[in-house]
């Protein structure tokens, strides 16, 4: 199914904990641009860039964190990874003048993608409020 919009891809995505396409990515079944990679987590260009640089940093085991409102007081140690990543990866590109993250949870939220991501946008002005 061809969606109009990723804001239309989220709105119908069914929230479940089944695999999803990041299964995909980490098992390298399918190609993307890993910008790091360690034993947990796996950072990767975003296919449908929304700023100059667009980066996914997503645990390599999902563990029931189809997105932050699922977490458990077991996901701390991953999610702070996850954050901890993002400011490796803000480095990494070199976002001196600063940067976002973001977390999209849920249809209000705008998810897509039913593994939990965080988002890193940077290289130009982020504008408030977000849309
Ligand atoms: O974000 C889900 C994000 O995942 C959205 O920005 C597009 C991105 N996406 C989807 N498929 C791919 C592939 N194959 N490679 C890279 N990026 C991808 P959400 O917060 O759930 O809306």
């Amino acid at each position: 199914v061809v969606m109009a919009s990723e804001n239309e891809a989220a709105v119908a995505a069914v929230p479940s904990d089944s695999p999803t396409i990041f299964d995909k990515i980490i098992n390298k079944e399918i190609p993307s641009k890993v910008v790091y990679e360690d034993d947990k987590v796996l950072a990767f260009r975003d296919i449908d860039p929304q700023a100059p640089t667009h980066i996914l940093i997503i645990p390599k085991v999902k563990d029931g964190l189809t997105g932050l409102s699922k977490a458990e007081e077991r996901h701390c140690e991953i999610l702070g990874r996850l954050l901890y990543t993002a400011k490796l990866v803000a480095k990494q590109e070199g976002l001196e003048d600063g940067f976002r993250i973001v977390i999209n949870d849920g249809p209000n939220g705008g998810q897509s993608v039913f593994h939990i991501h965080v988002h890193l946008l940077g290289g130009r002005q982020m504008n408030w409020p977000p849309g």
